[in-house]
This record gives structure tokens, C-alpha cells and sequence, in this order.
């Protein structure tokens, strides 16, 4: 790597993330099943109508990826809660095993080392919850809140930090309007209560964790950086309404107590009534805010209905994911967030990494090169004074992604998803020989 320990500031964390749903194995410990098994088996929805049943097993080999991060020389380790691993029906009954599992997975992240940076929500819906409306049910900052305390009455003690959800525009846009993600709705009414729902229970979420006086309380947003396509005054709309969509519509209603004009063009008419009250209750108080970066997009205009605008292929080389590879965007938002919304909190890089073929017995120099290029982009940020406190890589292993199956592959270590066997990239032993001390 270009970069080493020593040239980032005291107490800098760096750590690796996963999710429960793409690692576990939710077939195992009495986990309830989840939108995402019902996603998965309805045909069209994921590459090869591949599920998270197994994933990398990790229920059953945390010991053995927790070594794994703490070899590589990490601080921290990013990891999720399984609502439907510890309440099965989402409301009620709680699962024993599934609450000692995570028990257990902060006592060893402790016992290596690692601080443990806690996510509640990763995406894994309760089918119970989703049948009664899930993200689009306003009684679900209830439920939310509920599971929250559960988990946190239990792990709240030792955990390093918490966000309730990780990437709100994930769980309110592209599984509402865009239909990508469970529970696959394309409908503009259904997204407008979804986006909403998603920050009311965000607020209700830190409400009930910093009654019970959990600490280190933040929220996880995901950014894409957009650019006009062509130079037409209707592309450079395009792009601002997209930028709207994805990168101010969540801070916006936390920081601001207000979403964006720009985007209530749009969505004012299908909002959940009484939205406009519920600003105290989102915009509870943060300690930190981290910023998940991967991609810019190109965005054009179109004469369809709002919102109105294209994806267009763009110039820059591409990951696996055919994601354009643009590190200022990093150093961008990382300005921007810290002058526009946050002013002064702590910042986190909390995913950053990209998707590479697997090609065993290849140096994995793409993704070297990617992580090279937006450290450096975070590095230049806190030289113009952005305080940004540590910088998290997505991801540990390869493991489930998404509607796009088990082909994509993040991982700093390679699973072999027939034999599960774990080895280590050439990713891993440079960061590793970077992090050492
Ligand atoms: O795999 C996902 C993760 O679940 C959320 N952030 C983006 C990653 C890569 O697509």
C-alpha cells in the first residue's frame, strides 16, 4: 500500500465490515425468515435465485474470521444485528440463541482486540414485519425501537458504537422505487413513506439507546457522486435531483429538521401524513456520522415522469460491478458533509472497497490500486481539516451480494463458497503489512 499506520492521526481506526444476512447463514440458530429469502426465491429477483441461507457460515466460523481481522492489524470490526435472527416475528417472542450469538461475537471481538462498531439494520426484514407493510408501516419506528432496546440491553455495554440503519437510500429508494432490493416494489407512494419511515425510526432507534445510555450513537449513509452526462442545462437538473434523492434527502432531515426542496417536488404529494412533525424526533442528537463511498454516476435527462433522469455509461475503468472508480468523490463528500451538515462530529469512512473477478492466484492489484487511490482521497481530507476518525473496508470476506448473488466479490479474503474455506488475498497482506505496528 502508499500508505502506513503512522501517517494518520492518533487513535485513527481502521477496520474491515460485513453484514449478518450476507455472512451468517440464516438457515441456522432459529433465525426467522427474512424479505430477502422470499426476494431471493421469487425468480427474476437474484442472480442464480441465490439466498442467504448458508452465506459464508460465519454463525458457525466467527472464531476464525474474527482472527482474521485482528491478523490484519484492524482497530475495529464493523458487524450487523440480525433483527429477524433475534426477535424471529419482528415484534415479541425474542430468540435466545440468536441474542446470545451476538453475545458471544462481542466478546470475542473484544477478546482479540477489536472494538465492536455495531449496525442494527443491514436489511434483513422479518417477513412477519413485512406483512404488514415493513419500512412503509408507520408503526415500524416502534418495532424498530423495540429490537433496538432488546439488542442493545444486551450488547449495549461493550459495543464501541451504533447506527441503526445502514444506507437509508438502500432501504427507502432502490428497494421502493428502483425494485433492486427487497422487498421489490417499484411505486412512488410506497418510497415516500419507506424514506420517511427509515429516519423516523433512525430518531426512535437513538432515542431508546440513549435512555438505556448506550454510547457513541451515529447514523450510516451511503453516497454516490452525481455528474451531468452532457453539458445541457436539463442534464445538470438531472444530476442535482439525483444528488437530492441519494445525498441530501437523509442528512437533510436529520441536520436540517427539512428534506430538500428539490426532492419534495416529487415526493410531497405521496408523503405519510403528518411527515412535517416528525423532524424533532429525527434529527435526535449524533455523536458521529460515517459516509459510505464507492462510485460516481453519470446521469442524463429524460421526458418521463419525476424524477426524470438516466443512468449513462460512463468513461472512468470500471470494477466488477461496472462502478466507475472516482476517488475525489470521497474527498468531496467528506468535505461537504463535515461543512454542510455535521460541523465538526466526528467522521467515519464506514465502507469503502470494490468488487474483483475471481481469479485465483492473481495479486487482486485492481483492488490495491482502488484502496490506494481513496485512502489518499481521505488522507487529503484531513489535510484540509475534515476530522475524520477512522476508515472502514467492505469488506472482510467475500460473501452475498445482494440480488447479484455470490459472484461479486469484495472481500479482502477469499471464500470458496463450496467448501467455505477462507484464504486471504494479496489485498489483505498489504493492508495488513500497512496496519502493522
Ligand atoms: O454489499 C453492500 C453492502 O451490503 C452495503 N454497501 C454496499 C456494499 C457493496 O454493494
Amino acid at each position: 500500500m502508499d500508505f502506513k499506520r503512522s501517517d494518520f492521526p492518533e487513535g485513527f481506526l481502521f477496520s474491515a465490515a460485513t453484514s449478518s444476512y450476507q455472512i451468517e447463514g440464516h438457515g441456522f440458530g432459529g433465525a426467522g425468515q427474512t424479505h430477502w429469502d422470499t426476494f431471493a426465491a421469487t425468480p427474476g429477483n437474484v442472480v442464480r435465485a441465490e439466498h442467504g441461507q448458508l452465506a459464508c457460515d460465519h454463525y458457525h466460523r466467527f472464531e476464525e474470521d474474527l482472527d482474521l481481522a485482528r491478523d490484519m492489524g484492524l482497530d475495529a470490526y464493523r458487524f450487523s444485528t440480525s433483527w429477524a435472527r433475534v426477535m424471529p416475528e419482528g415484534r415479541g417472542p425474542v430468540n435466545a440463541e440468536g441474542l446470545d450469538f451476538y453475545d458471544r461475537l462481542v466478546d470475542a471481538m473484544l477478546e482479540r482486540g477489536l472494538k465492536p462498531q455495531a449496525t442494527l439494520y443491514h436489511w434483513e426484514l422479518p417477513v412477519a414485519l413485512a406483512d404488514m407493510g415493513g419500512w412503509r408501516n408507520p408503526d415500524i419506528s416502534h418495532w424498530f425501537a423495540d429490537f433496538a432496546t432488546v439488542v442493545m440491553e444486551r450488547i449495549g455495554d461493550r459495543v464501541f458504537s451504533v447506527a441503526p440503519i445502514n444506507e437509508p437510500w438502500c432501504v427507502g429508494w432502490l428497494s421502493h422505487f428502483e425494485g433492486h432490493h427487497a422487498p421489490g416494489l417499484r411505486d412512488i407512494r410506497a418510497t415516500a413513506h419507506a424514506m420517511h419511515h427509515v429516519l423516523t425510526s433512525h430518531g426512535r432507534a437513538i432515542q431508546a439507546m440513549r435512555a438505556l445510555g448506550v454510547k457513541n450513537l451515529g447514523a450510516v449513509c451511503n453516497f454516490e457522486y452525481a455528474a451531468p452526462a452532457d453539458t445541457t442545462p436539463a442534464a445538470a437538473k438531472a444530476a442535482q435531483l439525483y444528488d437530492g434523492i441519494y445525498n441530501r434527502f437523509f442528512l437533510g432531515g436529520i441536520f436540517n429538521g427539512a428534506y430538500p426542496d428539490d426532492v419534495m417536488e416529487g415526493l410531497a404529494p405521496h408523503m405519510p401524513s403528518g411527515w412535517e412533525n416528525d423532524f424533532e424526533l429525527i434529527g435526535q442528537p449524533l455523536d458521529w456520522v460515517g459516509l459510505n463511498y464507492y462510485t460516481r454516476k453519470l446521469i442524463g435527462a429524460n421526458e418521463g415522469p419525476w424524477p426524470g433522469y438516466d443512468y449513462v455509461d460512463g468513461p472512468l475503468p470500471k470494477t466488477q460491478m461496472g462502478w466507475e472508480i472516482y476517488p475525489d468523490g470521497l474527498h468531496h463528500f467528506l468535505t461537504w458533509v463535515d461543512q454542510t451538515y455535521t460541523k465538526g462530529l466526528p467522521l467515519y469512512v464506514t465502507e469503502n472497497g470494490m468488487s474483483n473477478a475471481d481469479l485465483i492466484g492473481r495479486d487482486d492489484v485492481e483492488r490495491i490500486d482502488y484502496l490506494n487511490q481513496h485512502i489518499a482521497a481521505a488522507q487529503r481530507a484531513i489535510g484540509d481539516g475534515v476530522p475524520l476518525a477512522g476508515y472502514t473496508f467492505w469488506s472482510l470476506l467475500d460473501n452475498y451480494e445482494w440480488s447479484l448473488g455470490y459472484e461479486k466479490r469484495f472481500g479482502l479474503v477469499h471464500v470458496d463458497f463450496e467448501t467455505l474455506e477462507r484464504r486471504p488475498k494479496a489485498s489483505y497482506h498489504a493492508l495488513a503489512r500497512a496496519l502493522g505496528r
